[in-house]
């Protein structure tokens, strides 16, 4: 039904002759492993059915016309090209312009082509279900066939949500490239754990026994506004850190090793155990915080290289940067992680649930990306009898999901509908609370 009310809408909005093709990319609800990605850290997402479709037809010319079927969405145009400019941030034709502008540099594409482009969506926006990543992975599919590319011929998935994870920085995010690899690579009732540098992606089934229910706290995240310096506190933050933990290294195994990430602690060389990381970081940051002074100090360099080279414009606190507790959150975030996948290959659900909570805990008090109402929100749930309860995604607002016995599913969605929407945000209208069904990957229809 949607997919024939968006052809309708493509040909009477663009006519020409011939058909429109259809490509759909589905959202994602993390279950856990929140701000590790960008770390090379691991993390275990879902797709979801809620999905991104778009109808798309080649042009003769450059240009690429992208028109959406809610009119909430301005109709955008832009000429193809070797460095497109970017719009205004919070413009919706970034995510394709990212998309295109990633695929025009992987294939070095020397003859730019446009396309006609006509957006659809089932999937709600800025609730931390990556409607974002979904549409910029739905363009590069659209963009692919346009090039003549063939997904899995001439390009595999976990090739592509490489290019498009590193694509989305041109919207200014820094973000990792979870939601990539999972829109692109997931399978039907099945969650993935989804490994980095190099991208790898293993699933693992869902509970029989429970459904996974999503619940919008109602206060929207835009990463394209006010959210995006919010957002990329973590990665800043996190590259200082692991700045810091490089310069313990030296000290202990001398200067020739390299840090590039906080996830080479394990995955590179070095293979360190869970006890051995965890040593070195704590001698590399033996107090709570850390102010720019003290990192240049340290780092042998000025308070300005300190921000050029990791901090950017994050506003200083009061106390310094609370790097000893982000750096614990990735640490137990990164293990919780681990644990999760073998309780899901065991059909343990109590402690998957287990996880999801600790999770909430680490990334309310460690890494500081809940808000008070996602805690009322996961405090709800948790009173109606979720199994687990968690934020998902980048935090601050969006989305909780849940872990739910499926016997007790009905009562937790009206319980949490009184507690929450009713009682905590005084709201009447239908809850926007979902049981999320694990999708297959992004395609062509
Ligand atoms: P969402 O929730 O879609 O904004 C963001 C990042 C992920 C990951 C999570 C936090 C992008 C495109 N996505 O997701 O890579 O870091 O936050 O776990 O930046």
């Amino acid at each position: 039904m949607v997919v024939q009310e968006l052809e309708k809408r493509f040909w009477e909005s663009y006519g020409g002759a011939s058909e429109p093709e259809i490509c759909r990319s589905p959202g994602r609800v993390n279950l856990i492993g929140e701000h590790t990605d960008y770390n090379g850290l691991p993390v275990l997402p879902m797709a979801i059915m809620q999905e991104i479709l778009i109808a798309f037809r080649p042009r003769e010319d450059q240009r690429v016309d992208l028109r959406n079927v809610d009119p909430s969405f301005p109709e955008l145009r832009f000429e193809n090209g070797p460095d497109i400019p970017a719009s205004p941030a919070g413009e919706w034709d970034n995510y394709c312009k990212a998309a295109i502008q990633g695929l025009n540099k992987h294939f070095q594409v020397r003859t730019f082509r446009g396309m006609d482009v006509m957006v659809t969506s089932t999937l709600p926006i800025a609730a931390g279900l990556s409607s974002s990543s979904s549409l910029v992975v739905a363009c590069a599919l659209a963009y692919a066939r346009v090039l003549g590319v063939r997904l899995e011929d001439d390009i595999s998935r976990l090739e592509l949500a490489e290019i498009l994870a590193e694509a989305e920085h041109y919207v200014g995010t820094r973000g990792g490239g979870m939601d990539q690899a999972v829109i692109l690579n997931c399978l039907q009732n099945h969650a993935c754990k989804i490994n980095f540098f190099p991208l790898r992606v293993e699933v693992a089934p869902l509970p029989a026994d429970c459904a996974v229910v999503v619940c919008d706290s109602m206060v929207k995240v835009k990463k394209s506004g006010a959210a995006l310096a919010k957002y990329n506190a973590g990665p800043r933050s996190c590259a200082l850190a692991c700045a810091l933990v490089e310069q313990q290294l030296h000290r202990e195994f001398g200067d020739g090793i390299e840090l590039n990430r906080l996830g080479d602690l394990w995955f590179g060389p070095l293979c360190l155990t869970h006890a051995e990381a965890a040593e070195i970081c704590e001698h590399a940051i033996p107090e709570p915080h850390v102010t720019v002074a003290d990192a240049a100090a340290r780092l042998k360099c000025t308070p300005e290289q300190v921000r050029t080279r990791w901090l950017g414009d994050l506003p200083e606190p009061e106390r310094g940067f609370p790097l000893q507790a982000k750096l614990r959150h990735q640490l137990t975030e990164y293990r919780r992680v681990e644990t999760a996948r073998d309780a899901l290959l065991a059909g343990d659900s109590e402690l998957f649930g287990q996880l999801m909570n600790a999770s909430h805990e680490s990334c309310a008090k460690d890494f500081e990306i809940s808000s008070p109402e996602l805690d009322a929100l996961v405090s709800a749930a948790r009173d109606a009898g979720a199994l687990g309860a968690r934020l998902t995604g980048a935090g601050f607002g969006g989305a909780t999901v849940n872990l739910v016995p499926k016997d007790i599913c009905g009562d937790f969605i009206k319980q949490v509908e009184e507690t929450y929407y009713c009682g905590y945000r005084n709201f009447d209208g239908p809850a926007p609370i979902f049981v999320a069904h694990a999708s297959q990957g992004a395609g062509y229809l």
